[in-house]
């Protein structure tokens, strides 16, 4: 008989996805969806659950977490199903508290104060399943959490690790590992924390990886469809897994080309039908979330180019619904270029053709001793505003480098040209 696994991570219990209407967020918190995965696990009779680091926010959501996080592993230990966990960078010190507050015998916190441990899932008497864990001792751990390993592999007992680590990441702060370095200990599968995206990595041989990401998606970066993943494993080297998309808030993001779109009516279909597209793609899924939350990107060269700014603002507005599946626009970005020959009116000599030279020169980067002084200029001012005294609490934004302020240039040079283009041609 395989052995049942309910596995997530980066629940984060505390928080609530953003950039979503009032009503959405709180049913939508990372508290409900922990009932939520309490409740797939007991109707889904898995025989445990693993979570892998940062199941509560923050310390200081000790009160807040205790509750949610205490009803949900006495559920679990209620239906016979042990939980086993390891301690992220957000808890490694918040985690170890509530379960020394509220524990069970069913609740087992592995690789306290970043050592390896291991405890077996035992069947009728028999070890079915050893799971190893080593949880984060403190805020940040800068080495390699596998060179402390000891652990022996046991033939006979098929064994999954459980740690809070950031992939492939070589100067993270955060436990990094290597694929080469997981993939070398001889267990059956890696069930890995901190990275929200959800992502499986099935080896031609060697271990399973397993990121099951965050639950509940809680920011548009986290798009996709998120939940807990349901694993069976069959022996050593043979295992499935496949998510429970759970989260009832799906962040996504579109891009419209509108190459060829050049008229108002045109452009209202063209984006009525691909949002309506999308959402039917999304609504007719199995288990469909109830909102989505939708970021367009207008690419493509089209006359509308100066346009598409004001239009974008009243797309606020727009909500669609399909079957019971609300989406609604979070963000729009406008990354479309007039349809302007560029070579053509690079010969006129007049400010349009000034105008039009340089873009072509911002685009092939081959510049002459004016393009790079207008660089240096551009950047210096950007770096002026960024390191001004009035925003120095705003901080976060890091300075653009010359290469996105050449981005930049274009891009504004481009609707400058665009707008003296459409001067000339007016009355
Ligand atoms: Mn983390």
């Amino acid at each position: 008989m395989p052995v049942k696994i309910l596995s997530t991570a980066d629940l984060h219990i505390g928080r609530t996805p953003t950039r979503v209407p009032d009503a959405i967020r709180t049913q939508s918190s990372c508290a409900r969806m922990w009932s939520a995965i309490v409740e797939l696990a007991i109707r889904e009779e898995v025989d445990l659950v693993t979570l892998s680091g940062d199941v509560v926010d923050h310390a200081n959501r000790f009160f807040e977490a205790t509750g949610p996080l205490e009803t949900g592993i006495a559920q679990l230990a209620q239906a016979g199903i042990d939980t086993y966990a390891v301690a992220g960078n957000h808890d490694y010190d918040v985690l170890p508290r509530i379960v020394d507050a509220v524990g069970t015998d069913r609740f087992h916190l592995l690789g306290r104060h970043g050592q390896w441990e291991s405890v077996d899932f035992v069947r009728a008497g028999k070890p079915e399943l050893r799971i190893w864990g080593w949880s984060f001792p403190d805020r940040h751990y800068e080495t390699n959490p596998l060179t402390g390993w000891t652990g022996e592999v046991d033939d006979q007992v098929p064994s999954v690790g459980l740690l809070h680590a950031d992939l492939d990441v070589l100067d993270s702060r955060y436990a990094p590992v290597s694929r080469a370095d997981l993939a070398a200990r001889p267990l059956t599968a890696w069930l890995l924390g901190h990275v929200h995206a959800p992502q499986l990595h099935e080896m031609e041989s060697g271990p399973t990886l397993l990121y099951p990401g965050s639950p509940q998606a809680m920011d548009p970066g986290e798009t996709g469809p998120h939940g807990p993943w349901l694993i069976e494993v069959h022996g050593h080297q043979q295992i499935t897994a496949r998510q429970a998309p759970l989260s009832k808030v799906r962040y996504s993001q579109l891009e419209i080309d509108l190459s060829g779109v050049e008229t108002k009516d045109a452009l209202d279909t063209c984006l009525l039908q691909r949002t309506r597209h999308h959402l039917e793609n999304i609504a007719h899924t199995s288990r469909p979330p109830e909102f989505v939350s939708l970021r367009i990107e207008f690419t493509g060269r089209t006359r509308l180019c100066g346009q598409i700014d004001a239009y974008a603002r009243s797309l606020d507005q727009l909500e669609q619904v399909d079957e019971r599946v609300t989406q609604k626009v979070d963000k729009v970005t406008n990354r479309t270029l007039p349809a302007i020959d560029l070579q053509q009116l690079a010969q006129q000599h007049n400010p349009p053709g000034v105008l039009a030279r340089t873009l072509l020169e911002l685009e092939t980067g081959s510049g002459n001793t004016g393009l790079q002084a207008l660089l240096d200029e551009a950047y210096q001012k950007q770096a002026d505003v960024f390191q001004s005294r009035s925003y120095t609490t705003l901080s976060g934004d890091p300075l653009p480098d010359l290469q996105l302020t050449r981005q930049r240039l274009l891009q504004q040079g481009t609707l400058l040209l665009d707008r003296l283009l459409t001067q000339g041609r007016s009355p």
